[in-house]
């Protein structure tokens, strides 16, 4: 069959399917994104008011927190001159208050949970039961409409809501995003590319803070799932991981003793005390997501060195060496599902069997195309308009790979027990957005997998 055929047949049979999903439990991060677009004049002012030498010298090196205004534009500056993103964490009230007052461009859904609700529920109408650390006025409103639900309770009894109807005025959780384009000037300096740099005016997700009604009412809300997908531990660091890592477990032994498959998204934590503490919890996952650069940071901790040098060496990235450290990570974890996306292509490994692994991954390659290719994907018919962007032209050489080392054949191989399982992806040339790309991809695939059972 061509990978055109296996990509339109998937995504039928996906979009037939998709809505005997009952319900999709998602925990724990969602904040505010707030856009600004720099302008030079107006930053190289504000710089020099704030002072320059002591801006300079923050630009030279990082603070390890935001607590004045000198803090923040030292972190702009830091980012412009290196053309790299950074993101930091915004302690000070004053510093907040300033932020607030320069404003945005644009606001969007943060954090994997909410870009994940609005995915699945808000475009693929699959209901689903989200952990928003504060429902704020602002956060609700960038929650699509669908069916999105919050727990509320009132005089003890859980209720379902949309966040537009919990109307309760919590705290915001907003991330400033500082973008600038390459080439971009101030004070002398150019930005070598385009970028972002990243403030964080937030107390509850850096923290992984969980809702008392999450706490308090988990059993009841567990029985409403049938999946789940757990993200937001990226920012916990070995100071502040336990606390929330043993709620989490609790909420896994719940879900699992319901036999509710729970997917984690691993995205890349740079603390490798918290790193290795999530190898270690991962046999309580059914699945998890990740990309190079995390499999790598996972194989460096596993004490694989080479392999995870391996990953980081060619684009796109050899096969052959992710088959290999995803084999490593099933032995060691238990971890029944791993699914790896990268520039090109995706691979699955699992401990079962059946095409319908496979075509969820074509059906999450094209929900991505789309969401580059629009930007914004408003409903499931929305994600079959890219079926005319091209497969990735290298992803040839790729599945000669797998066929050579492992004999695959229409993007299935079996090796040692496990199922692997390939899609080629559709790379789109100019995308209208990349942010939340990787979250698309995962829940799509996660929860497309499960329809097509
Ligand atoms: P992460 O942020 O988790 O790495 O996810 C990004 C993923 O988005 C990549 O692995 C790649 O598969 C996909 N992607 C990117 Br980046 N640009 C894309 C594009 N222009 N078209 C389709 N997929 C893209």
């Amino acid at each position: 069959m061509s990978w055109d055929a296996l990509y339109s047949s998937a995504f039928d049979k996906v979009r037939e399917n998709i809505g005997k999903i009952g319900g999709v439990l998602l925990a724990y991060n969602t904040n505010i994104d707030a856009i600004k677009y720099l302008d030079s004049t107006d930053l190289g002012r504000r710089i020099e008011r704030a002072g320059k030498d002591e801006v300079l010298r923050y630009s030279e090196e990082l603070p390890e927190k935001i607590t004045s205004i000198e803090h923040l534009f030292g972190g702009i500056l830091w980012s412009i001159r290196r053309g790299k993103a950074a993101e930091l964490f915004v302690e000070s009230c004053t510093v907040r208050f300033y932020m607030k007052q320069w404003g945005w461009d644009e606001l969007r859904m943060g954090g994997q949970v909410g870009i994940m609700a609005n995915l699945l529920g808000g475009v693929y109408n699959v209901p689903v039961i989200a952990h928003v650390p504060q429902v704020s006025r602002l956060q609700a409103d960038l929650f699509k409409d669908g069916p999105i639900y919050v727990p509320k309770v009132e005089n003890g009894k859980l209720n379902l809501v949309h966040p537009k109807e919990f109307q309760a005025d919590e705290e915001n959780c907003i991330h400033y995003i500082y973008e600038f384009p390459r080439g971009f000037r101030v004070l002398g300096f150019e930005a070598p590319r385009e970028n972002r740099f990243i403030g964080a005016a937030d107390d509850y997700n850096p923290n992984v803070y969980i809702r008392p009604e999450f706490t308090e009412h988990f059993e009841e809300m567990a029985k409403k799932a049938e999946l789940g997908i757990i993200s937001g531990l990226q920012t916990l660091t070995r100071e502040n991981y336990r606390e929330p890592f043993e709620e989490m477990v609790r909420h896994l032994e719940i879900l699992n003793a319901r036999d509710v498959p729970v997917h984690l998204e691993f995205a890349f934590t740079a603390d490798e005390t918290v790193r290795m503490a999530l190898i270690d919890v991962l046999g309580h996952f059914h699945s998890v997501g990740l990309n190079e650069v995390e499999l790598a940071s996972i194989m460096g901790v596993m004490g694989e060195k080479g392999l995870a040098e391996k990953l980081l060496a060619d684009d796109p990235v050899d096969p052959i060496a992710v088959t290999e450290a995803m084999l490593r990570l099933a032995e060691r974890t238990g971890v029944k599902r791993i699914h790896f996306h990268t520039y090109g292509y995706y691979l699955a490994l699992t401990n079962y069997k059946g095409e319908f692994v496979r075509d969820a991954l074509f059906f999450a390659a094209l929900a991505a195309a789309a969401k580059a290719k629009l930007g914004d994907v408003r409903s499931i018919d929305d994600v079959v308009k890219a079926m005319d962007v091209p497969v990735n032209e290298k992803a040839g050489a790729v599945e000669e790979r797998l066929a050579g080392e492992y004999g695959m054949k229409n993007g299935i191989a079996e090796i040692d027990g496990y199922q692997l399982s390939f899609a080629p992806t559709k790379i789109v040339t100019r995308p209208k957005s990349t942010v939340g790309i990787g979250d698309t991809i995962s829940s799509s695939a996660f929860v497309g997998e499960f329809a097509l059972r």
